[in-house]
């Protein structure tokens, strides 16, 4: 015969038990356009983090410990603990890291297929073209040791291209692939050097100012580029020690 039961089922079972804190992702970061993509991404996912900064002026990228998850000496890069199976995973570049998290949080990363392989276009074009130019562009302009005329207009009227075509893009969509993502993250901070550099965006990019404005103003943003590192706002870039260890680099 059954017992009869003393308690509905409900009743009997166990508590359920509080979810386990998520374990800080550690960030390798330094406050420059491609760190902040990592950190304005882990602000906006509300993901906890550690940040452990990498002097890249004192040759911190070099260390063995960082080349172990960071083999190209360049931050970004992030080891997470909690990662596939549960265990622990780093990953570097930072359109990589952009992705990773996109996929673990499902969020700034579509899953249906038509909107992410926008997200990726958006994401790319960032990573192999408006990065490595306005980065090149920056060196002509602030760190080349003399004015090398061909370098800086073939650098600054490439970024020009660029920016044209995102103006373009962003006249009739709000954010590069339509809606805001891990795209706009990646592109921000170079949109940042720039107009604060040399390219005044109003006149001729109106859009792309548009664009601007409304990315910088979400507070994820600002908390993602707003990390102080003081060592990094002492960086004295004409100082001959800190130039050789970033300019001039070759295989080592
Ligand atoms: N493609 C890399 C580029 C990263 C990169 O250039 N990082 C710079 C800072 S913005 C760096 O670590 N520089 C160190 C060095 O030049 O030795 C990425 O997107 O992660």
């Amino acid at each position: 015969m059954k017992r009869a039961r003393t308690k509905p089922r409900a009743q009997r079972r166990a508590k359920p038990r509080a979810k386990p804190r998520a374990k800080p992702i550690d960030l390798y970061y330094w406050p420059t356009p491609n760190g902040w993509k990592i950190s304005i991404m882990l602000e906006e996912c509300g993901l906890p983090y550690v940040v452990h900064p990498v002097d890249i002026s004192k040759g911190e990228q070099f260390t063995s410990q960082f080349l172990a998850i960071a083999p190209n000496n360049r931050i970004p890069a992030i080891v997470d603990p909690d990662g596939p199976g549960g265990r622990p995973i780093s990953v570097f570049e930072s359109g990589a890291i952009l992705q990773y998290l996109g996929r673990k949080t499902g969020k700034f990363y579509p899953h249906e297929e038509r909107a992410r392989v926008a997200v990726d276009e958006w994401l790319f074009w960032q990573m192999g073209g408006l990065g490595p130019m306005a980065g090149q562009a920056n060196h002509f302009r602030r760190y080349a040791p003399q004015a090398i005329p061909y370098a800086l207009a073939r650098y600054t009227d490439e970024v020009h291209r660029l920016l044209g075509v995102m103006n373009t893009r962003l006249a009739e969509h709000d954010y590069l692939a339509g809606r805001y993502s891990i795209a706009d993250m990646a592109c921000v901070g170079w949109v940042r050097v720039v107009e604060r550099g040399w390219q005044e965006l109003a006149g001729e990019f109106p859009h792309l100012k548009r664009w601007l404005e409304a990315v910088r103003e979400r507070p994820a943003v600002k908390r993602g580029i707003g990390i102080r590192i003081e060592a990094a706002s002492a960086v004295d870039i004409n100082d001959p020690k800190v130039r050789a260890i970033l300019f001039g680099q070759r295989a080592r």
